[in-house]
């Protein structure tokens, strides 16, 4: 559904497609529900209030579409905000994409004049693992341009129930500590307490996802989120080898973050008293 009234006091929404603005525009609040909004040549959007995102994973690359486009301008206002959740995750997490990732929310090749006045702290989650951040490039959450509003996004490796850059001991905390493994489909389960394929379950799958990164007790991690996917066949090959040889029924050699699985498969929460992360 598209909604969008030329008037400085009522909220816009796009639901789909890409809408192309009539003419010159001057709205409260654009929510972007899915939907993107071209602007034309010598036309100018206004956005008086603000910008609310709801799947930032739509954005655009830099240099790429932002979800607002085209030949025209944008204004912000003064005291405008930015509000920004994601829908999905930003890169494949099977095959090894997490990481740091810049994406344009607005690229208009008429400029940009203005900036919104508060926009989300660094560290904000946005839902899917997602985080707003301060690492590299951009030093800061949101970032501008002449022609562009980027925003600097951090999506968390399965197993970084806090997104901290490490898969440790205190993640496995809180998996244990939310209780979920095993209850099956439930409204409570987000990423933070143990559903990294987001599928609203805290399960097996979701532990080998974990296992699969290789990265527990590895200290920080980088990511390959936005340059060309590295697909390594010896990633974390090490705990699926473990893993197959638990499923066969051979014993487990005994490791630390293998010994942590098995014991929150039986239900056991004793092991992280010994875990140095
Ligand atoms: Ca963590
Ligand atoms: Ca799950």
């Amino acid at each position: 559904m598209n909604y969008f009234p030329n008037d400085a006091i009522t909220a816009a929404v796009i639901g789909n497609d890409t809408v192309t603005l009539p003419g010159e525009i001057e709205v409260y609040r654009l929510s972007l529900e899915g939907g993107r909004v071209s602007i034309n040549v010598d036309q100018t959007l206004t956005l008086v209030g603000g910008l609310r995102v709801t799947d930032v994973s739509q954005a655009g690359m830099v240099g790429g579409e932002g979800l607002i486009t085209g030949q025209g301008s944008v204004a912000l206002s003064p005291g405008s905000g930015l509000s920004i959740q994601t829908a999905d995750f930003l890169g494949d997490l099977d095959s090894g994409e997490w990481g740091d990732c810049t994406r344009t929310l607005i690229g208009v090749a008429g400029g940009i004049t203005g900036t919104f006045d508060n926009v989300p702290v660094a560290g904000r989650y946005l839902g899917y693992g997602v985080l707003t951040t301060v690492e590299e490039p951009n030093d800061q959450p949101v970032s501008y341009t002449v022609d562009a509003v980027l925003v600097d996004l951090f999506q968390a490796a399965p197993g970084d129930t806090d997104g901290n850059r490490k898969v440790e001991g205190a993640d496995i905390l809180n998996i244990l500590q939310a209780g979920l493994f095993g209850d099956g489909v439930t409204p409570e389960a987000v990423w933070g307490n143990g559903d990294f394929n987001a599928d609203h379950k805290v399960s097996g799958e979701d532990i080998l996802m974990l296992l699969q990164t290789g990265l527990f007790g590895d200290g920080t991690y980088e990511g390959v989120l936005c340059e060309a996917p590295v697909k390594s066949a010896s990633v974390g090959m090490g705990w699926i080898s473990q893993f197959e040889a638990v499923r066969h029924g051979k014993p487990p050699r005994h490791s630390r973050p293998q010994r942590a699985v098995d014991e929150l498969m039986a239900g056991s929460s004793g092991w992280w008293l010994v875990d140095g992360g």
